[in-house]
C-alpha cells in the first residue's frame, strides 16, 4: 500500500483527499493515514491540507523497496524489490534468494554493502547511503553459453540511464566497466548456477558511484561518481527504475533472438576503446592489438598487431584489456 500510495501522490499534481486513497486502494482513512505518517517518518515531505488532501512536495534521495517500486515502470524486471539496510554483498544475497524461490525479475537492494565484490576475487568499494549496490535475479530459458551476454546488456542500460543523468560523455570500457572522463563510475559481475542445458538463475550486480564525493586509497586516480561529475545529489531510486526500464526493453529482444545481434551497433558507439590500441593481458602472455568492437556473442574482436592477418576474438572473463596509456 505504501508503494501505491506513493506512486499516486508523486503522480498528482494536485492534492489528493483522503476518500480518493481510501476508494483507490479499497482501505480506511486511518489506514491511509498511518501511512503516510510511517511515509513521513521516512523522510517524505507530505502536506497535509483540510478539506483538499494530500500533496507530495518532494522527498530527500530516499532508497527502500516501496520507493524504487512506486518508480519503477516495468512488467518484470524490478516490479519486486527486497531491500536491506546493510549486507555483505548483494549477489551473495541474490544467489540465495534465487536458490529458494525468488522470481524472474527481483531486484536486491541495499544501502550498505560491507564486502562488496568485484570479478576475480577483487574487492568493490561502499559508501552508506550513497551509491548504488543492487543485484536482479533473472531466469531466463536461453542455453547457458547465452548468460554472459546478459552483462553486454546490463552495461548498454547504465549507459542509457546515466546518460540522462550526465552531460558528460559516459562509455563503456569492455566488457562491463562504465566511464566517465576515463574514470570507473560503474562495475558489473554477473554470476550464475547452470546445469549443462539448462540455466537455475543469473545474478546480475550492479555497483554505481552515485552521491559519494569523494574516493580514498588505491581507486582515488581511477574512480569517479556522478556527483563528482555534475556537482548534483541523484536520487538513486529513479536511477535504478531507469535501469530497470532500460533493461527490461532489451532483455525481451535479447529473450527472442538469443544474440546481441540488434545492440551490436550501439554497444559499439559507446565502447571506450573502439579502433584504439589496446593490451590485451591472458594468463602467461599480453600482446597489442586494435579494438574492433564486438560480435553478436558479446566478444570483443582484437586485430593483433603482431600478426596483421590475425582478428582473435576474445572472451570476457578470460583476459584483461587495458588502454596503452592507463586504465582505459
Ligand atoms: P571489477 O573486478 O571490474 O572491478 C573491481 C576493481 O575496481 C577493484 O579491484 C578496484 O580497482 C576498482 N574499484 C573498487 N571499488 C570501486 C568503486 N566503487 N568505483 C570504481 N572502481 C572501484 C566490477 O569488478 C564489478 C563490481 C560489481 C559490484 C556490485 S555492487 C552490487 C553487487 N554485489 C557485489 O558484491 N558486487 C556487485
Amino acid at each position: 500500500m505504501k508503494t501505491e500510495i506513493l506512486r499516486i501522490l508523486r503522480n498528482s499534481e494536485s492534492y489528493v483527499s483522503g476518500q480518493q486513497l481510501c476508494n483507490m486502494l479499497g482501505v480506511s482513512r486511518t489506514a491511509i493515514w498511518k501511512v503516510i505518517n510511517q511515509l513521513k517518518l521516512e523522510g517524505y515531505e507530505i502536506e497535509a491540507v483540510s478539506n483538499k488532501g494530500y500533496h507530495f512536495i518532494d522527498s530527500t534521495d530516499i532508497l527502500s523497496a516501496s520507493e524504487i517500486m512506486s518508480r519503477v515502470e516495468t512488467d518484470l524486471i524490478g516490479k519486486e524489490v527486497r531491500f536491506y539496510e546493510e549486507v555483505d554483498s548483494t549477489n551473495e544475497i541474490a544467489k540465495k534468494i534465487a536458490d529458494e524461490n525468488g522470481t524472474d525479475g527481483t531486484l536486491i537492494v541495499t544501502e550498505s554493502q560491507i564486502k562488496g565484490k568485484g570479478r576475480r576475487g577483487k574487492e568493490w568499494s561502499s559508501d552508506k547511503g550513497k551509491d548504488i549496490f543492487m543485484s536482479l535475479i533473472l531466469k531466463p530459458r536461453i542455453n547457458p553459453m547465452s548468460a554472459s551476454m546478459l552483462t553486454i546488456i546490463t552495461a548498454l542500460a547504465v549507459v542509457k540511464s546515466i546518460k540522462k543523468k550526465c552531460s558528460e560523455e559516459v562509455y563503456i570500457k569492455w566488457p562491463n566497466d562504465i566511464v566517465i572522463k576515463g574514470k570507473k563510475v560503474c562495475g558489473i559481475l554477473t554470476e550464475m548456477s547452470t546445469e549443462i542445458d539448462y540455466i537455475n538463475h543469473v545474478v546480475i550486480g550492479i555497483g554505481i558511484n552515485v552521491n559519494r564525493d569523494s574516493f580514498e586509497g588505491d581507486i582515488s586516480q581511477m574512480a569517479t561518481s556522478l556527483y563528482i561529475e555534475t556537482k548534483e545529489i541523484h536520487r538513486r531510486s529513479q536511477l535504478i527504475a531507469q535501469i530497470m526500464k532500460e533493461f527490461e526493453e532489451m532483455y525481451h529482444i535479447f529473450l527472442e533472438k538469443e544474440s546481441l545481434e540488434p545492440f551490436i551497433e550501439e554497444y559499439n558507439r559507446m565502447l571506450i576503446n573502439i579502433n584504439k590500441e589496446i593490451k590485451v593481458i591472458e594468463a602467461g602472455n599480453e600482446y597489442y592489438g586494435v579494438a574492433l568492437g564486438i560480435n553478436d556473442k558479446g566478444e570483443l574482436l582484437v586485430h593483433d598487431l603482431d600478426k596483421p592477418d590475425n582478428i582473435k576474438t576474445i572472451l570476457a572473463g578470460e583476459v584483461s584489456v587495458r588502454g596503452i596509456y592507463g586504465y582505459v
